[in-house]
Formats: structure tokens, sequence, C-alpha cells
């Protein structure tokens, strides 16, 4: 069995959103579409507290975009982005959510930042989606969503390390791209066994 992942399709990741990527609504048609034929809907949904770890006005004297060292590693510090109850946080208002029959919500943990859907940025702290996945006998995952250098990148190499077949839909992600970062997904990526479609 196959299941539709769609990653973190919310305002703030649409252009007018807090963390804005190019072309982030130019997708949910496409994923709408998607959605329509999948076997199983999983959504996730950036969802942090206010003054989150991962905000640079958490950080005194450090800019959005910088990087800064956490306990569990680098971090890039964002603007603030997707907490928890507004209007940036919510799905897309044109997403068809009622076809997900999951939604795994991560990052709400105020220390640590969670880009994957499967492992927060420690890279260890699990969100549950494993054995969600595993107990439906869900093998096969299609991934979607934004940003495809982040969250989609961090997700589907983790899926790919648990032992899932995972394919990602490129035209139906957007990116970030800082520093050449979309490069270096898209040839983690495609180290790793994940599937690069359009
Ligand atoms: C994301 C940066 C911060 C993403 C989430 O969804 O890719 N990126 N939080
Ligand atoms: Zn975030």
């Amino acid at each position: 069995m196959t299941a539709l992942i769609v990653i973190d399709v919310q305002n703030d990741f649409c252009p007018g959103g807090a963390l804005a990527v190019p072309g982030g609504n130019q997708i949910v048609s496409g994923i709408n579409g998607l959605m329509r034929a999948a076997q199983a809907v999983v959504l996730t949904q950036d969802w942090h507290p206010t003054g989150h770890s991962s905000f640079a006005s958490s950080h005194d004297g450090h800019a959005p975009y910088e990087v800064t060292e956490m306990p569990y590693g680098a971090q890039v510090l964002w603007p603030d982005h997707c907490v928890q109850g507004t209007e940036g946080a919510r799905f897309h208002p044109d997403l068809h959510t009622d076809r997900a029959e999951m939604i795994v919500r991560k990052g709400f943990r105020a220390g640590i930042d969670s880009y994957s859907a499967f492992f927060e940025n420690d890279r260890s702290t699990p969100t549950g989606l494993e054995g969600y996945l595993r107990t439906r006998e869900i093998s096969e995952l299609m991934m979607v969503g934004l940003a495809t250098d982040f969250c989609v990148n961090f997700s589907a190499l983790d899926a790919a390390k648990l032992g899932f077949d995972v394919t990602v839909r490129m035209d139906l992600c957007r990116a970030i791209n800082l520093d050449g970062s979309l490069e270096a997904a898209c040839a983690a990526m495609k180290a790793a066994g994940v599937k690069l479609a359009s």
C-alpha cells in the first residue's frame, strides 16, 4: 500500500506568509488531484510554540537565515512561522484536507526543531509516523509539499533509511534554496535511493 505524504502546505510557507517559499501555492491543485486517487493520505503540519528555539527572534544578535549551534548540531534560524493556532500555521485554504486520515504535527517542543515527518532535528526523537505507517502496512510513500530542500528532503531521507520505498514528486514541491540547499538536497536524496519524479 502507498501513502501520499503531504508536507507542510501551510499559509506561512506560501506567498504572503512569514517564511514564504516561492511558488508554494502553485502545487496545491496538483496535490488535491493526487489525494483524490491516493490509497492513504497523511498531512504534516509545522507547529511551533511562540518563542520557539528555531526562530531568530529567540536568539539575541541573530538574524533570520543565519546558522547557529544547538545542543543537537547546526540549526538555521528562521523568521517566526507556523506558530500554533495562528493563521500562518493553518493549511493553505484550497488544500483538500478532508482526504487526510492522519495529521502529524511537528516542531512543538520549544528547544528542538523538526524538519522531518519522522524524527526531530536531534535525529532521534520520533514523531510516531513510522509506527502509524507500519501498523497500517504501508511500505511505499509518495512525498509532496514544502519545502523541497528542508522538510521534504529530511522526511524522504529518514523514510529511505527506515526502509520505505520513497518517491518525491518534484513538480509538486517548491524549495527555499538557501546557499545551494536545493542542489544538495537532490544529491542527498538520490544517493539515499529516493526516486525523484515529476
Ligand atoms: C520548514 C523551515 C522551518 C519546512 C519548516 O517545512 O521545510 N522549513 N520549518
Ligand atoms: Zn518550522
